[in-house]
């Protein structure tokens, strides 16, 4: 028997990718169940070719689940991950209510898919987006040079915030376009956008935000804390020093990051850029004389980080700079679920 999978959340930003990619990955699953809220129950949505109806996620609608993938809010996952293990199911969480919880895996397939048979709650944690779009592309440059530091800028796209804040973006663009003086000194982008700010502190169209999450101690923001903390923890590196600075753009999907990564040994942008082209889930495009270097607009939609601009810092030989790339709801999010729920496929198939 093909194990059975649970999508819970299936309608919201992410578990809408998750529909689409499921109908174009190798089909190691059963039934498919797409559970969400009393709102979207009902609802028909096409995955892996067949129309499914959304059901409401109950206790009985996750009988007989092996592998539930939850793309919900914290508090949602935080109360009904537990009841999902206790009716049977393995949980792979994409919130970010059990990430730091020492009996919860961390898991990226392509840096430590062995961790995943550790997990004592039952429950495999999905990193958050902006340090899945990295985190892919340092790790490979940490086995061959040790990794001392990261200094980060982020700069995420408005649907890391959901399908909210993709429609802010675009309303707040209607709003905008056409009137050439907004943006200037004469023209308050503020008043033009009103206060339909979606799930933001500010306008995002013809601005930057730097803020995403909430705060944290010491002035922080709950985004920088947490690529700080998930580094550590996938790559097993508790003392590793990470500052990050966290910016929202008028991006609708793909999350990229300035990197600023620090080594052990001497390093060079041409060794760097041999053991990226090697790595699993890492596309190297950096021909800035031709124009090329990674950008959301090409990263959006595919599955790998884009990696470019690599260069050795000047004042530093220990120091690569870099910039990534990474569709936030793929790689981001859904495909990163869907490549831990199809190693624990695997394993309940064939144990
Ligand atoms: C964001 N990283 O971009 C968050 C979503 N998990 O808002």
């Amino acid at each position: 028997r093909l194990p059975t999978l649970a999508v819970v959340g299936a309608t919201g930003a992410v578990g809408t990718v998750m529909c689409e990619l499921l109908t174009g990955r190798r089909n190691v699953w059963g039934e498919i169940r797409l559970l969400a809220s009393e709102r979207s129950a009902g609802r028909r949505v096409r995955c892996r070719g067949e129309e499914l109806t959304v059901q409401v996620l109950t206790e009985e609608t996750l009988d007989g689940v092996d592998v539930a993938m939850f793309d919900v809010p914290d508090e949602i996952a935080a109360h009904w991950a537990p009841i999902a293990v206790d009716r049977g199911a393995v949980v792979v969480d994409n919130s970010g209510a059990f990430r730091m919880d020492p009996d919860v895996p961390l898991v990226v397939p392509e840096i430590n898919p062995e961790q995943l048979r550790n997990r004592p709650r039952g429950i495999v944690s999905n990193a958050n987006c902006t340090t899945l779009a990295m985190i892919v592309a340092v790790a490979p440059l940490h086995r061959e040079y040790g990794l001392r530091e990261l200094v980060l800028a982020s700069y995420q796209a408005v649907s890391g915030a959901g399908q909210a804040g993709a429609e802010a973006l675009h309303d707040q663009l209607a709003k905008v376009a056409g009137d050439r003086l907004l943006g200037s000194r004469t023209g308050d982008v503020r008043q033009a956008v009103g206060d339909e700010l979606g799930p933001f502190p500010a306008p995002l169209a013809l601005n930057v935000v730097p803020w995403a999450g909430s705060l944290a101690d010491g002035g922080w923001s709950s985004e920088e804390m947490k690529l700080r903390n998930e580094s550590r923890k996938i790559l097993g590196l508790r003392d590793l020093k990470v500052s990050a600075t966290c910016v929202r753009v008028p991006v609708v999907t793909g999350h990229s990051v300035a990197v600023h990564a620090v080594f052990a040994t001497e390093i060079d942008a041409e060794g760097a850029r041999n053991v990226l082209r090697n790595a699993p889930g890492v596309i190297v495009v950096d021909d800035p004389a031709a124009g090329e270097f990674p950008m959301p607009i090409d990263a959006v939609g595919t599955d790998p980080s884009w990696v470019g601009r690599i260069r050795r810092a000047v004042d530093d030989p220990r120091a690569l700079d870099f910039f990534v790339t990474g569709d936030n709801l793929r790689k981001g999010a859904a495909l990163n679920t869907a490549q831990i729920a199809e190693l624990l496929a695997k394993d309940l198939t064939h144990p």
